[in-house]
């Protein structure tokens, strides 16, 4: 029997699941490195911890580890029901939150490694916390692409610790009880990007897709619809994908340094954005508010044929929608 120790948190209604314990031993090297190990030789683990029956789609799960640079206060490998994620804002939220629940940590600055760069974050006394993330950029403005079903649509590519394709331009109202069909929506611009050769930089995939609309609440700016790469919905205004926002509003001279951004998500839960600019350099920082709401011990039983998750690598007969 097998035994994983984890606590779970949510940021503005998205879950996180923390591994603190009875995690795959992927050595002390670069956090990039072990991520590609984890993604390689452990994605049976990363079923395990966040897909059925013990977990569900929605799940970011986030493995804790040494980091490799000792000015940081953790290491951390977000990964979600298909496989690995650059960074994410929600998660560093709920992992800083973890950490004080721990003991491991304080309200003050700490530095966490991820595989994508290193991230700072503060826990205020309050118990917010600001995240400031790796560089983020548009790369492209305006992209025009035909979706089936919708007709063309233009977005904007930009990443910010995740590659995101940012449409401002559809017909779709920002509602909850229309969450299925902003899913479908979103699920065909996806298909439509990847069928079209539309990619971030390198040929990378574009497998975040970001609507916005109209804030529900006056004092936000905006309230966007974010479809992760699982086709799970963030609950949270996602903090990847609004740095990647504050990234084009910056680009187009809507956003100054120091100014702020409130960000909502289709629940109305909301995270502060503002920018500042080192090098030349787009450098993003996110406020939110997570809740720890469980501490357990996940079991893995040898003789359980779901052992390892009803959507693992090892469970034959479960790929999943291309
Ligand atoms: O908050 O960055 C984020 C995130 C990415 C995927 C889900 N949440």
């Amino acid at each position: 029997m097998k035994k994983i120790h984890v606590i779970d948190s949510h940021t503005g209604g998205e879950p996180t699941r923390i591994v603190y314990g009875g995690g795959p031993d992927l050595g002390q090297g670069p956090l990039a490195d072990r991520a590609r190990l984890f993604l390689q030789h452990h994605d049976h683990f990363r079923s395990a911890v966040v897909n059925e029956p013990r977990g569900s789609d929605v799940i970011v799960g986030a493995l804790l580890l040494k980091p490799t640079d000792p000015t940081c206060a953790a290491g951390v490998i977000f990964f979600n029901n298909v496989g690995t994620l650059g960074m994410c804002g929600h998660g560093t939220i709920g992992l800083i939150v973890t950490l004080q629940h721990l003991g491991k940590i304080q309200p003050g600055e700490h530095r966490i490694e991820t595989p994508v760069g290193i991230v700072t974050a503060i826990l205020h006394t309050n118990g917010e916390v600001s995240v400031r993330n790796i560089a983020s950029r548009r790369i492209t403005k305006e992209v025009r692409v035909s979706v089936d079903g919708i007709g063309e649509i233009t977005g904007d590519i930009a990443w910010g610790g995740n590659w995101f394709f940012l449409v401002a331009d559809h017909t779709e109202e920002l509602a909850r009880h229309r969450i299925e069909r902003l899913t479908e929506v979103s699920w065909r611009i996806r298909k439509a990007l990847s069928a079209q050769g539309i990619t971030g930089t390198g040929g990378a995939e574009i497998d975040h897709i970001e609507l916005f609309g109209p804030p529900a609440d006056a004092k936000n700016h905006s309230r966007n619809f974010v479809l992760c790469p699982g086709k799970a919905y963030d609950r949270s205004p996602c903090g990847t994908g609004t740095s990647a926002k504050l990234a084009c509003l910056y680009a187009d001279g809507k956003l100054k340094p120091g100014e702020i951004w409130r960000q909502e998500s289709i629940l109305g839960s909301v995270f502060e954005g503002s920018v500042s600019i080192v090098d030349g350099e787009v450098i993003p920082t996110i406020k939110g508010s997570a809740f720890v709401t469980a501490e357990s011990t996940l079991i893995l039983q040898e003789n359980d044929p779901f052992q390892w998750g009803i959507d693992s690598p090892l469970q034959a007969g479960t790929e999943r929608e291309a």
